[in-house]
């Protein structure tokens, strides 16, 4: 399980081109989380906040990839300051296929060292025939 990181300082998601992926976020912290994703050119893909000392949904949605490299910063008031970011992968296989794909990260804000403040995920399924094969690069990051 690669990480912690700074929220500023999660290394590039490689996802395939031209396919669907599935995100959402979840928060149980009372300062406000932020998360937000940005392809290769700056373009926001998503922004999600909010928080709640109960679990709360702050997002859920999809896009379709048109870059492979994505930057994602987890975060509290908008960005101000970053949290603390743990992730992994978890790949599902048929048949040595690569079927379905998903990052998940658990962020810590400061107020503890539970890493439960900020839950978010990005899952997407297999690559329509013809997409570029799916790079690792994302998480083969030095240090992990
Ligand atoms: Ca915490």
């Amino acid at each position: 399980m690669p990480g912690p990181v700074a929220g500023n300082q999660i290394p590039a998601l490689v996802l395939p081109i031209g396919t669907d992926v599935f995100y959402s976020a979840g928060v149980q912290a009372q300062w406000n989380q932020w998360a937000q994703l940005k392809d290769s050119q700056g373009n926001i893909i998503f922004t999600m906040s909010g928080s709640g000392t109960d679990p709360k949904s702050i997002g859920a949605g999809y896009f379709h990839t048109a870059d492979t490299n994505y930057t994602l910063q987890i975060g509290i008031n908008n960005g101000g300051s970053f949290s603390q970011v743990l992730w992994g992968e978890a790949r599902l296989m048929m048949g040595g296929v690569l079927m379905c794909d998903q990052y998940v990260y658990a962020a810590e804000d400061g107020g503890g060292t539970d890493y439960n403040d900020t839950i978010l995920i990005l899952q997407w399924l297999k690559p329509p025939p013809g997409a570029p094969e799916l790079r690792r690069k994302a998480l083969a990051h030095p240090g992990q």
